[in-house]
């Protein structure tokens, strides 16, 4: 039996649709949606593409030919995941052109179609500025903070992931007509949004709701391919499912939702680049996630729990390999965000110089992202992990950290450049400090060790506006 395929993603003018309007139909209802007319100067869509609407495979192998890079071999798979290998992009250009020319040749479809995925081209190439990402998705959590901060130190846990790989969630992806993406649901249960810089896409996706009938009855392993035979007796609700489709055209970004499954397959040639996301609006699948993980990561080893010393350490450190972070890299997330939210607060209710942002969106912006992340918090702190942590984060400690004061400054301008604001001017942090202290707390002794800690410091933060 063929897929049940019903609903239809909408598509809409980007030039023409506002920040709010945006949140409040597709992040706050987390509905996909393809927006086009957002890529018009993109260097990316010049350099990339040639004039018959080909990739420029030549450009990325003279420009950028030396760069390591992840492929997945389209025909394989290794655990629930294409198999993929490392080499450069010099040879993987090499490789598809040669089998193309095979395929030509022999006029057959050949069944090894190598893609291109996560490649960190941003961090790579800094100085390149291929795009700009446009304002509906720059409220980018994920990445503002990775920019500044590594999300997981541990070089026990990090030892198959590189630098470069823990670095960000901006990726270029390239892949011949035939490549494909199988069924899943993305990392962190962040956003994505995905930008066709040429090519085509065809997307199936199915909404939270449904995604339990893609899963066996235990919930533990999910369908691969959802036009490969689906074993009917371990899949049993798979054919009740009721998918979305939907073709993406070169120069349309389409924006992904938290939580839905999707696959993906290339009718085209194809290079775009996408990245996930997180903010205020889905922060709370990702702690739902990370919450669910961490039970399968503890029941995993339930039977040496007797005989370890440190079982909980052992669950936080399994699951900061499986998931990408653990309860402590969350919550120093957490922490580190909301005091950033706090000094812009601050700036925004103080001082004169920024009169223009104070009147904008943006407290209403910074107090809702407050907020989410107390709401976080307060669910954590029903979860009871927290006793003995050994996290303790000092606000005035923090603020005399350069990295921080920079991460605060990364902030203020992306959120001046989402409101169309002139560049806020962070205040010394001397006398930003005082200001706190002198209208409304000793923030001086505020250091946060637990989830509760964080609520009543968000409580007290709130009080600024
Ligand atoms: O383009 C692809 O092949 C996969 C992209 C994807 O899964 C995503 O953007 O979430």
């Amino acid at each position: 039996m063929g897929l049940k395929i019903e609903g239809e993603v909408e598509k809409v003018d980007g030039k023409r649709l506002s920040y709010t309007d945006f949140v409040e139909k597709y992040l706050v209802q987390n509905r996909p949606v393809i927006l086009t007319g957002l890529m018009d100067n993109w260097r990316a869509c010049k350099d990339w593409v040639l004039d018959n609407g080909d990739p420029n495979l030549p450009f990325f192998s003279k420009y950028f030919g030396n760069s390591g890079v992840q492929v997945a071999d389209c025909g394989t798979k290794e655990f629930t995941d294409q198999k993929r290998v490392e080499m450069s992009v010099f040879e993987f250009i090499d490789q598809w052109t040669q089998l193309s020319a095979t395929r030509k040749d022999s006029g057959t479809d050949g069944n090894s179609l190598l893609y291109l995925k996560d490649w960190h081209f941003v961090k790579e190439y800094p100085d390149y500025v291929a795009y700009s990402t446009p304002k509906f998705f720059c409220d980018d959590w994920l990445n503002l903070y990775l920019d500044k901060y590594p999300m997981h130190n541990d070089p026990d846990t990090c030892q198959n992931r590189n630098e470069i790989s823990c670095s960000d969630y901006r990726f270029v992806y390239v892949g011949a007509k035939g490549t494909w993406t199988p069924l899943h649901a993305d990392v962190f249960r962040s956003y994505s949004w995905s930008a066709n810089v040429c090519g085509r896409k065809q997307w199936y996706f199915l909404p939270p709701s449904q995604c339990h009938l893609v899963f066996d009855r235990h919930m533990k392993s999910s369908v691969y391919n959802i036009f490969e035979e689906v074993c009917k007796s371990k899949f049993t609700g798979f054919e009740e499912a009721i998918w979305c489709e939907c073709t993406q055209e070169q120069n349309e970004i389409i924006f992904v939702p938290s939580g839905w499954y999707h696959q993906v397959h290339n009718q085209e040639d194809t290079v775009s680049i996408n990245h996930n996301w997180f903010n205020g609006h889905n922060i709370s699948w990702v702690w739902d996630l990370l919450l669910r993980e961490y039970h399968e990561a503890s029941e995993y080893i339930e039977d040496i729990k007797d005989i370890c010393d440190d079982f909980e350490g052992l669950c936080q450190r399994n699951l900061a390999a499986n998931a990408g972070m653990n309860f402590y890299d969350f919550f120093i997330f957490m922490v580190r965000f909301s005091f950033a939210n706090l000094v812009l607060l601050c700036n925004l209710t103080s001082d004169k110089k920024n009169l223009s942002w104070s009147s904008s969106q943006v407290v209403p912006h910074v107090i809702f992202n407050l907020k989410s992340i107390q709401c976080i918090a307060l669910k954590m702190k029903s979860t009871g992990q927290w006793e003995n942590c050994g996290v303790a984060i000092d606000l005035k400690k923090t603020m005399e950290d350069q990295t921080f004061m920079e991460f605060c400054n990364l902030m203020a301008r992306t959120y001046g450049a989402m409101y169309e604001q002139s560049e806020m001017k962070a205040d010394a942090k001397e006398a930003l400090l005082e200001d706190m202290e002198l209208r409304f707390l000793d923030f001086s002794g505020s250091r946060i060790g637990t989830p509760e800690d964080l609520v009543t410091f968000i409580d007290c933060a709130l009080k600024l506006s």
